[in-house]
C-alpha cells in the first residue's frame, strides 16, 4: 500500500513484456493473479492490495491491514490462553509460517491440533476450537472430539497467572532415498511431543496434527472460484482411471449453519475468510468474537476460565473482524519471474509432463466475489484445485476434519512459491514445513500424486533442476 506509486510506475514499464508472452502464445502465464497481479519481488512482495478499491474500502484494508499487525494485550482481549500476539506474527509480511527453529521458540507459525483417533476431529474451524459454544443442535454437524482438557488447539502462551498448555518439542528422522540415476537425497520425518504440560495428561487417543501457516496471497480470488468449477475438477471415484481422486471437502459455515465448499487451510477446512478470520481471532489469540463468542479455555481449565480476561465478552467487534476479512480478501498475487529462460520453459513442460498440473491445475476460470465487486470472472494462476488428495501414510496426521481423512490435504498453491524464501527467509514447505526445499517438498508426494513423484524420480539432474527453476519462478 505504501509504494503504491512506485508500483504502478514499475507496473506500467512492466506490463508490457509479460502482456506481449501472454498474447503472443499463452504459454507463460506470468499474471499469475490475472487482473490482480503486481510486480514486486521483494520481501513486500506479498503485502500489496489488489486495485482499483474506493476511498472506503482503501479506508477498510488499511484498518484491515493494522489489525493484522497488531499486537494485542490483556486489555485488548488478547488471551488467556493463545499462540501469537498477532495475525502478522504468524504470517509474517503475509506470508509463510515454518516449525519453531529450536525448542521452546513460540510464534513461528506452527499450530498443533489436537483431535482424538479414530473420532472425528474437526468441527470447522482451522485455528482453535469452539466445541464448547455451538450448541449442538444439529444432528447434521460433524461433531467434534478434541481433547476434553486441552481441546482442538495447543496454546503454548499465557497471561500472566495462568499456565500454558505445554511446549513443542520436535525430533527429526532421517529418511535416506536416492534418484534413479544414483544420486542420493535425504528427507527428515518429524516427530512431535508436547511437554511441560500445564493441565495434566492428554487423552492417550491424542493425535497431533502440525501445521504451519499460510501464505495470504490471493486469497479472495481463490474465495471467488465458483463452486460448480470446483466440482468440475473433482474426479472421486477416479472415473478417468488416472489414479486421482480429488475431491472437495463440505464444511460447516458457522453464519448460514449449512454445509459450504471448504477452500482454505490445509485441509480445505474453512468455507471463507471471514469465518478463518474469527476462528483465528478465537483460537490462536484467545480473542472472542459474534461469530465466536466464548474463550477457547475448556471447562476442565479453572484458572483460564477465571482469569482476568476469562469472561465471554465480545473482544473484537463485527466491523473490525469484516476489516480484517476485507485485508484477507485483498491481497494481490505477485508476477511471476524469469518466464524467458528457456530452463524455467523446459520446467514448465516437465510440470504437465509428470502430471503435476492434475492437481495443481494452471489456469482456472474464476468468478465474481460475493463481496468485492473488483474481482470478477477471470482466468488465474494458482496451481490448485482447491480439492482433497490422499497423499499416502508418510504425510497423514490421522486427523480427520469433515469429509477429509487422516492422509487427505488440499493441493496447496503454488502462486508465490518461488518467493518464500525472499519473504520469509526460510525454504520450509508442506503442511508442517517438513521439507526443507522445494526438491523434498515433491520426494514427500505419494498416494494419489505417487506417479508424480515416480516421474520426479526418473528424471535426468538437468530436468530436475529444470522441473525446480519452474517452481521458484512462481
Ligand atoms: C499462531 C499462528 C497463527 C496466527 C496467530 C494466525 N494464524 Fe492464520 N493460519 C495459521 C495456520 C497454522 C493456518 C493453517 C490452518 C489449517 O490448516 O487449518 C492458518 C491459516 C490461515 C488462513 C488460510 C490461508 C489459506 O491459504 O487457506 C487465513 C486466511 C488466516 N490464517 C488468517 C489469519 C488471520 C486473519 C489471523 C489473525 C486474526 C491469523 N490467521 C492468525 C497460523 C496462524
Ligand atoms: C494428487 C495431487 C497432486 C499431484 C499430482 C502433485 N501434487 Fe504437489 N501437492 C499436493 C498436495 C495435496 C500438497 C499439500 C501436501 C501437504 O502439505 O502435506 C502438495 C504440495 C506441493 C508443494 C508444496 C507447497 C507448499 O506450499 O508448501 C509443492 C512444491 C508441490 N506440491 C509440487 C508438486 C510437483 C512439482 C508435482 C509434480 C511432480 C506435484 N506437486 C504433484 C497435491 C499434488
Ligand atoms: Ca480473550
Ligand atoms: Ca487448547
Ligand atoms: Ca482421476
Amino acid at each position: 500500500m505504501r509504494i503504491r506509486f512506485a508500483l504502478l510506475v514499475f507496473a506500467l514499464l512492466t506490463v508490457p513484456t509479460a502482456m506481449i508472452g501472454l498474447a503472443q502464445d499463452g504459454a507463460y502465464l506470468a499474471l499469475l493473479g490475472g487482473r490482480h497481479t503486481v510486480f514486486d519481488e521483494s520481501p513486500d512482495a506479498f503485502t500489496h492490495s489488489i486495485s482499483g478499491y474506493d476511498e472506503s474500502q482503501t479506508a477498510l484494508f488499511e484498518q484491515g491491514d493494522e489489525l493484522f499487525d497488531r499486537a494485542y494485550t490483556a486489555e485488548s482481549g488478547l488471551g488467556p490462553l493463545f499462540n501469537a500476539v498477532s495475525c502478522g506474527s504468524c504470517h509474517q509480511q503475509d506470508g509463510r509460517g515454518r516449525p519453531p527453529a529450536g525448542f521452546g521458540e513460540t510464534q513461528a507459525g506452527l499450530l498443533i491440533r489436537f483431535a482424538l483417533h479414530g473420532r472425528n476431529g474437526n468441527q470447522g474451524h482451522s485455528h482453535g476450537n469452539q466445541h464448547n459454544q455451538q450448541q449442538g443442535n444439529n444432528q447434521n454437524k460433524p461433531v467434534s472430539e478434541p481433547d476434553a482438557t486441552y481441546g482442538g488447539q495447543l496454546q503454548d502462551l499465557a497471561l500472566p497467572g495462568v499456565p500454558v498448555e505445554g511446549n513443542i518439542h520436535i525430533t527429526y528422522e532421517e529418511i535416506r532415498g536416492a534418484y534413479a540415476d544414483g544420486t542420493p537425497y535425504t528427507l527428515v520425518m518429524p516427530h512431535y511431543e508436547v511437554v511441560n504440560l500445564g493441565y495434566g495428561g492428554l487423552d492417550r487417543d491424542i493425535t497431533f496434527s502440525p501445521r504451519v501457516a499460510n501464505q495470504m496471497t490471493g486469497l479472495g480470488l481463490l474465495e471467488a472460484i465458483s463452486e460448480s468449477t470446483l466440482f468440475s475438477f473433482a474426479d472421486p471415484e477416479d472415473a478417468n482411471q488416472d489414479g486421482i481422486s480429488g475431491r472437495p471437502n463440505m464444511v460447516l459455515d458457522y453464519v448460514t449453519n449449512s454445509l459450504a465448499i471448504g477452500r482454505f487451510g490445509w485441509k480445505s477446512n474453512q468455507p471463507n475468510l471471514l469465518q478463518q478470520a474469527a476462528g483465528a481471532f478465537n483460537g490462536d489469540m484467545g480473542i472472542t468474537s459474534s461469530l465466536f463468542p466464548n474463550e477457547n479455555c475448556t471447562t476442565l481449565q479453572a484458572n483460564c476460565l477465571t482469569a482476568p480476561d476469562g469472561v465471554s465478552s465480545i473482544e473484537i467487534s463485527d466491523e473490525e473482524l469484516q476489516a480484517v476479512a476485507l485485508y484477507s480478501r485483498s491481497l494481490a498475487v505477485p508476477s511471476r519471474r524469469n518466464t524467458d529462460d528457456p530452463t524455467t520453459q523446459r520446467g514448465e513442460t516437465l510440470f504437465a509432463e509428470a502430471r503435476c498440473s492434475a492437481c495443481h491445475i494452471p489456469s482456472v476460470d474464476m468468478g465474481s466475489h460475493p463481496t468485492i465487486p473488483q474481482i470478477m470472472p477471470d482466468t488465474i494462476h494458482p496451481y490448485t484445485d482447491l480439492l482433497l488428495h490422499d497423499m499416502g501414510p508418510g504425510l497423514a496426521d490421522g486427523q480427520v476434519n469433515f469429509l477429509a481423512t487422516g492422509s487427505e490435504w488440499r493441493t496447496a498453491p503454488l502462486w508465490g512459491i518461488g518467493l518464500f524464501e525472499t519473504v520469509n527467509h526460510h525454504t520450509n514447505y508442506l503442511h508442517d514445513g517438513r521439507a526443507r526445499n522445494l526438491e523434498e517438498a515433491i520426494l514427500w508426494h505419494d498416494g494419489e500424486a505417487s506417479a508424480s513423484r515416480t516421474s520426479f524420480l526418473m528424471m535426468s539432474a538437468a530436468d530436475r533442476e529444470a522441473l525446480l527453476a519452474f517452481l521458484r519462478s512462481l
